[in-house]
């Protein structure tokens, strides 16, 4: 990748939050900085400026990234979390700490539920900055690791580059394993040497599963069917507990876990529905506007900058860095609450 002498011209009119906080004062007193890594702004910033279209448009190599580039992930860290540099993380996985009843008993809205964290392995570069070897010997051993988990967690590694076609598909149309060829991902050098080193765990039922190698090393991942939150988030934290028992995870007091998304940082944490609101959805300003009263993330059904079919929808908690893994459950819970009273009202 060449190294930018000049200010990116892609970056003028784009509304990310990488154009917002790279004033041209800041894009000099960085652009020649560098982790010990190895890693530059350039590669920071280059997924935001060829997209320009990104929500965000930054990624960091390894955790020293988040200290050289402050200036400009400081500020952005702030807006989206809403969290200063002064503040410090917390961290809550006691299952009993969540007020969260199905909120849907029936199964009138709610299709599925699913709480995925991020995390990665300590003292080895994030995605964008990992060599092969590297990410090589990350896949060895987190699969040797889940392949002896036994009972509800056991089950078996697939690795991608000796998976059909026709099982990809089917994984991915099931919402289970990430997609190929994200823009986003790719310009930000996390799809190097693609398939290679990069899989999925799953259990017989599908309802734990770990992403290997993806935008992070590892995604954790509970799902089920319904809308019973606390179920899905007491295996998640059983999975959690029983994963960083076997593998030391990047994590620091101010950041949380460590991740290469400035979204991910904190608790790493996304817990979503899939919920049908087709009446919400006709009416996009309002359902927008009690997203944001609660902190929620609207996104369609086939993942981040996917669009909605059939009037289904996935909510998630926007919040990660700053509030405990029960806050961020909670946040989305109480966002749903919300969202199907008011669908219920529109119908
Ligand atoms: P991430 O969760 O890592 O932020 P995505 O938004 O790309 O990533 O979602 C990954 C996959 O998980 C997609 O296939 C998406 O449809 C699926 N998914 C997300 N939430 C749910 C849910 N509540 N039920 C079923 N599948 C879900
Ligand atoms: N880089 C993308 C995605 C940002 C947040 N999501 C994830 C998957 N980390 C953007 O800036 O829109």
């Amino acid at each position: 990748m060449q190294e930018l002498k000049e200010y990116p011209k892609s970056l003028e009119g784009s509304k990310s939050l990488l154009a917002k906080y790279l004033t041209k004062e800041i894009f000099q007193e960085l652009k020649d900085k560098v982790t010990s890594n190895g890693f530059t702004l350039t590669q920071a910033i280059n997924s935001g400026v060829q997209n320009p279209d990104s929500g965000i448009g930054a990624y960091v190599g390894d955790e020293e990234s988040y200290e050289v580039f402050a200036s400009l992930f400081d500020p952005i860290i702030e807006e989206y979390h809403g969290f200063k540099k002064e503040d410090k993380h917390k961290s809550n996985l006691n299952p009993d700490d969540l007020n969260a009843p199905n909120p849907d008993p029936k199964g009138e809205y709610i299709l599925s539920t699913r709480i995925r964290v991020g995390r990665n392995v300590k003292n080895i570069p994030l995605g964008p900055a990992i060599s092969d070897e590297q990410r090589d010997s990350v896949e060895k051993d987190v699969s040797d690791v889940l392949s002896s988990f036994k009972n509800n967690l056991g089950g078996k590694y697939y690795p991608l580059n000796n998976m059909s076609e026709e099982d990809s598909k089917s994984l991915i149309k099931d919402h289970f394993l990430f997609k190929a060829g994200d823009r986003f991902l790719e310009t930000a050098g996390l799809n190097k040497n693609w398939p290679n080193s990069r899989g999925i765990f799953h259990n017989n039922e599908k309802t734990f599963l770990v992403w290997v190698n993806e935008e992070d090393e590892l995604r954790i991942i509970s799902m089920q069917e319904g809308g019973d939150i606390k179920e899905v988030f007491t295996r998640l934290t059983i999975a959690i507990d029983a994963l960083s028992k076997k593998v030391e995870f990047a994590y620091n007091e101010h950041l949380g876990y460590i991740t290469s998304c400035p979204t991910n940082l904190g608790t790493a944490m996304r817990a979503s529905v899939h919920i049908k609101l087709p009446n919400l959805g006709n009416s996009m300003d309002e359902f927008k506007s009690i997203a944001d009263k609660y902190n929620v993330q609207i996104r369609g059904i086939h993942g981040e900058h996917s669009a909605s079919e059939g009037g289904i929808y996935d909510i998630s908690n926007k919040r990660r860095l700053g509030v405990s893994e029960v806050e961020c459950v909670q946040d989305m819970y109480d966002g749903v609450v919300a969202l199907i009273k008011r669908e219920k009202e529109l119908a």
